[in-house]
């Protein structure tokens, strides 16, 4: 099916949405609309509009316009310093979870190219149908290559997929959460990691324990999420809620979800697109908005680019706040135990 506009099909569009960029998100009769659209019809409440090209191919449009004055403040110069001036955690241990191809082991293959001062991908990471991570690890990232390792550790985990017996499992999720699982682990989907398999690690520490859990999600999937992973994200979030473990999401992917954005990774803030998305993702997963950061990931540049390196680390700055407040939360509660 051929989802290329015509000239007069996109004149027509944008004479009734005014000036704003168009970027096609998906078919989405592929993704399983059926119905004809009333409308090709577009109210200003909404961030995307459908359109029918024909009763079998209807086209979701995002339609992102800018706003005047970025609604949040980010210091594009100087956010690499206050990383390495104000890290007060000594190592934050961080689970990164979300659905497969969402940018999970790209994000840390970005943050370890900032380190690195190239792009790197030590990570495996890709496009296919199923999770391509498929073992736990654990990634530590240093300062250049001989350089102080970072107060920070990734988890890399694989894909949650939304049918029961795919992809990531619940249970094994809690042991990672509780530190009981390996490095290298081999997930397997149809069964978790239990007290009594090898390498299964019985006494874990606070450093084996997980401190800040980050969903990655795909900018452009939020809207399309199926109903069921949305159901195990928020399985996932009651439990991570139980054990007082600070969450944050990690939205990736905004270049390919907002033009302007991909123009121009500085617009981050004034994109109408990436604000609707964030608040989406916010209100379905139940994190406050202030808890929701937008990346670009590296995922085609052979060089660095300053501003997307700024993005990526204000990423890890919140990691690492969020990581303090946690442990500030367990001593006091341990000089509450000792009083
Ligand atoms: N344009 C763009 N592409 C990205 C971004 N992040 C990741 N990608 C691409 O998305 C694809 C999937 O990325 P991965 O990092 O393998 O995703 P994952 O979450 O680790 O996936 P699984 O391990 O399979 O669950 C790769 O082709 C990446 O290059 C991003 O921010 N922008
Ligand atoms: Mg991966």
């Amino acid at each position: 099916m051929n989802s290329m506009l015509t000239r007069s099909q996109h004149g027509t569009i944008c004479s009734q949405l005014g000036r704003v960029k168009l970027q096609l998100l998906y078919k989405a009769s592929i993704h399983g609309f059926t119905g004809q659209p009333s409308t090709n019809d577009v109210t200003t409440a909404v961030p995307q509009c459908l359109w029918a090209i024909t009763p079998q191919l209807c086209l979701f449009f995002n339609r992102s316009h800018s706003i005047e004055r970025p609604w949040r403040i980010i210091h594009w110069e100087s956010v690499k310093n206050e990383l390495k001036e104000n890290s007060s955690v000594s190592q934050a241990r961080v689970l990164l979870i979300g659905p497969v191809g969402a940018g999970k082991s790209s994000f840390f293959n970005s943050i370890n190219s900032v380190f690195r001062g190239h792009v790197t991908s030590q990570a495996m990471a890709g496009c296919f149908t199923a999770s391509l991570t498929r073992q736990f690890r654990t990634y530590s990232v240093k300062d250049g290559r001989k350089g102080k390792p970072l107060p920070i550790i990734f988890c890399d985990t694989m894909g949650l997929e939304e049918s029961t017996g795919a992809g990531l499992d619940i249970e094994d999720i809690s042991s990672i959460l509780k530190g009981h699982l390996p490095d290298r682990y081999q997930f397997n989907p149809s069964a978790s990691l239990d007290s009594d398999s090898s390498g299964y690690l019985k006494s874990p520490e606070l450093k084996d324990k997980i401190h800040c859990v980050t969903y990655v999600i795909d900018a452009c999937k939020v809207s399309i999420m199926p109903p069921k992973l949305e159901e195990k994200l928020n399985a996932i979030r009651r439990k991570v809620n139980l054990m007082g473990i600070p969450q944050l999401v990690l939205l990736t992917k905004v270049d390919e979800a907002c033009p302007l954005v991909k123009e121009d990774v500085k617009n981050i803030y004034k994109s109408s697109y990436i604000k609707e998305m964030m608040q989406e993702v916010s209100a379905r997963l139940g994190v406050p908005l202030s808890c929701v950061v937008p990346v670009k990931n590296y995922s085609e540049e052979l060089e660095l680019d300053p501003d997307c390196t700024t993005l990526l680390l204000s990423a890890i700055i919140q990691m690492l706040r969020f990581t303090d407040n946690y442990f500030d939360d367990i001593s006091d509660k341990f000089s509450n135990i000792e009083v």
